[in-house]
């Protein structure tokens, strides 16, 4: 099977040979077992034997200097020899950080290692992989340690992708709850990295206390534009306000930057537990973290570990990212999913700052919140109507660190952790002998007679089911969505020659056990009355023509108003609109109807049913009306790699039709 092995995994025990040798409390935290403890927990979750091992180098001094002084990597060099004394004065010319005499050949171990995954995963060796490192790097200078680092992975890890594969947009999201302060100094003019990083920083009181980590650093001279800082100013943060952040932010404007690496910076101290992050998300949020980023960059995802100390937090966290870039589902999410005011205001300052820079920005409700520099700029009423404030989140849990924790995670994580259908794909009536389709189950037709259909949807209008095509379509359906509910298959695709066809599948998926349905249709077929009142189905349909269509709380119709090519406005919808929706709704399916005559690229397509896997833990019917797009269609239901979009734009008129329709759903609905 090649998909599964896909994932390259680096971990040395060598990384673990160094410590803290003195008493330093600042620095105690970062010990070797967090290494281990990670490693451990991948073994135990089988996750280990499913990917590549690749094997480690030391990095060399070359590949140091693409971002450190001689100076300083001489300096480093000498600590190889130094006594305790010594190492104590050494690493306290620095700001929270400690040298051990092993610790210059972990840093280049550690270094060697993010080096090897960039290889492997730029020559094409592996899809995608995770480094397991100590020491970490991203608060390393040119020259200058840092808040436990020392040389800095991920940025000479750009560097080096940039020199040896002429790599000429890299991502760096860094996830870690601490500024990588030293990696938006190395970048901040250069245009060529864009890097994001959100960071617990209370208004400058939290650690390293910089004004340069705030929303109002977007870059310097060339690079202006291309940093974006995403400040906490409350702790507590949780998974609703790292989806946001994700939704608003980095995703639109990842895209319309369209990179050819993504590297993460993976810190895992903005979970649960964490003492220095004190923010709440849980490990699974990281599983769609992960999710979101690979569509990107043909999938070309390279995970550098970065800090995390709470061992548990730490070890579930870098488990779930490894399972997803293995191509397992994503587990639900628990809890409400709405962000608070403080995460609302930072995420909208970001957007107001970097308006100027970006043109999926430009059209959209971009005004700064609370800024004292920006006197004069209105607040945003009707953002802060609709979150909540820290405090008056449902706390679900209440546990000290030391006390309960143990069996908060122990009982979330059996919550959150989903059993994986043996087969990913099913297949119904696709007609055309497609060597793709070997890799999906085929499913058997059945006969579907008038009358059970017939009572799916009362009433009125049912001249559709004089249609015997309709009848056809639905036999190719049913099977799969019984297949799907019953975890037999992860997901299925049938052609429909009618798109009305997705009404039908949704009203009997609500009597199969999925107790909400998503049902996005992409292009123009009228949907009965009692469908779009159905609580429990969740319609969204995307058109290209000005068709006027009612909209009411369960049916959410999205018109452009410039009907062709309308790719990056369908994109741009799905980040800020419907998976928001999504995430709030839950829904336990989710079936997209794909008409035949929507002008909508391929590629475009793929990017969409990838991105749709991340809820319901990636049970998701495709109904496609043209037989031509199944190729793709099943590809990305598969797990394989996605094309890169060819461009993407969010036409002025069409971000008008967004903005309202944010507006409207405001009324009805929690946004995220
Ligand atoms: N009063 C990483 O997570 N804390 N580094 C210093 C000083 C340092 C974190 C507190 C935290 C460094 C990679
Ligand atoms: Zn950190």
């Amino acid at each position: 099977d090649v998909m599964a092995f896909r994932t390259g995994l680096i971990y040395d025990e060598q990384m673990m040979n160094y410590n803290l040798l003195w008493d330093y409390p600042v620095c105690s935290i970062e010990k070797p077992e967090r290494l281990s403890t990670s490693y451990e927990k991948l073994k135990y979750y089988g996750l280990v034997e499913r990917c590549i091992p690749l094997p480690y180098r030391e990095a060399i001094e070359e590949e140091i200097a693409l971002v450190h002084s001689l100076d300083y990597i001489e300096a480093v060099k000498s600590t190889a020899s130094m006594n305790v004394d010594e190492l104590k004065t050494f690493s306290h010319k620095y700001d929270a950080v400690y040298f051990h005499p092993n610790s210059y050949h972990c840093a280049k171990v550690a270094l060697g290692a993010s080096l090897q995954l960039v290889d492997a995963v730029m020559l094409g060796e592996v899809q995608n992989g995770m480094a397991l490192v100590r020491p970490p790097g991203h608060h390393s200078q040119k020259s200058e340690a840092c808040g436990f680092c020392i040389f800095n992975n991920v940025a000479i890890a750009a560097k080096y992708a940039e020199k040896t594969y002429r790599t000429k947009r890299i991502l760096i999201v860094d996830w870690d709850v601490h500024h990588g302060q030293g990696i938006q100094y190395i970048f901040e003019e250069d245009p060529s990295v864009l890097y994001f990083s959100w960071h617990r920083y209370e208004e400058q009181q939290f650690w390293p206390h910089l004004k340069d980590s705030d929303y109002s650093a977007v870059g310097k001279g060339k690079g202006v534009g291309f940093n974006i800082n995403i400040p906490w100013n409350k702790i507590g943060m949780e998974n609703a306000d790292y989806l946001a952040a994700f939704f608003y932010i980095l995703l639109p404007m990842a895209y319309e930057f369209n990179p050819e690496l993504v590297l993460v910076s993976a810190g895992f101290d903005a979970v649960i537990g964490d003492p220095e992050g004190e923010m709440r998300a849980t490990p699974e949020c990281f599983a769609h973290l992960t999710h979101l980023l690979m569509p990107l960059a043909k999938g070309k995802l390279c995970v550098v570990l970065e800090g995390g100390y709470n061992l548990r937090s730490l070890s579930e966290s870098v488990c779930m990212t490894a399972r997803v870039l293995l191509g397992d589902p994503v587990p639900p999410l628990v809890g409400e999913m709405v962000p608070c005011t403080s995460a609302i205001e930072s995420i909208q300052n970001a957007r107001a700052v970097h308006q100027p820079y970006w043109n999926v920005l430009k059209n959209q409700d971009c005004a700064f919140i609370k800024d004292p520099s920006t006197i004069g700029i209105e607040e945003d009423g009707s953002q802060s109507s609709t979150a909540t404030t820290a405090e008056e989140k449902e706390v679900t849990t209440v546990f000290t660190v030391s006390q309960g924790f143990d069996e908060f995670m122990d009982s979330h994580m059996k919550k959150v952790l989903v059993l994986t259908p043996r087969v990913r794909t099913a297949v119904s009536g696709c007609g055309e002998k497609l060597t793709i389709l070997d890799q999906c189950l085929q499913v058997e037709k059945k006969k579907i007679t008038m009358e059970e259909v017939g009572i799916l949807i009362s009433g009125g209008d049912c001249a559709e089911l004089k249609d015997e095509y309709l009848l056809l379509s639905l036999g190719k359906i049913f099977p799969l969505i019984d297949k799907i509910m019953k975890r037999e298959v992860r997901n299925g695709i049938a052609v429909s020659s009618t798109l009305s066809s997705g009404a039908f599948a949704a009203r009997y998926s609500t009597t199969v056990r999925a107790s909400r349905v998503l049902l996005l249709l992409l292009g123009e077929t009228d949907i009965p009355t009692d469908v779009k009142e159905d609580e429990k189905i969740l319609v969204v349909q995307v058109y290209g023509n000005q068709v006027e269509k009612k909209q009411s709380k369960y049916y959410i119709p999205i018109s452009w108003k410039k009907d062709n090519e309308w790719d990056g406005d369908l994109l741009s919808s799905l980040f800020e609109i419907i998976l928001p929706l999504a995430y709030g709704f839950k829904p336990e399916l989710v079936i997209l109807a794909v008409g035949s005559n929507i002008r909508i690229q391929e590629v475009t397509l793929a990017h969409l049913t990838h991105f749709l896997q991340v809820l319901a833990e990636g049970r998701i019917l495709v109904i496609s009306q043209a037989s031509d797009l199944v190729e793709t269609l099943v590809s990305s239901l598969l797990g394989n790699p996605l094309a890169a979009m060819s461009s993407f734009v969010l036409q002025q008129e069409n971000a008008l039709v967004l903005v309202k329709l944010r507006r409207e759903l405001k009324q009805h609905w929690k946004l995220l």
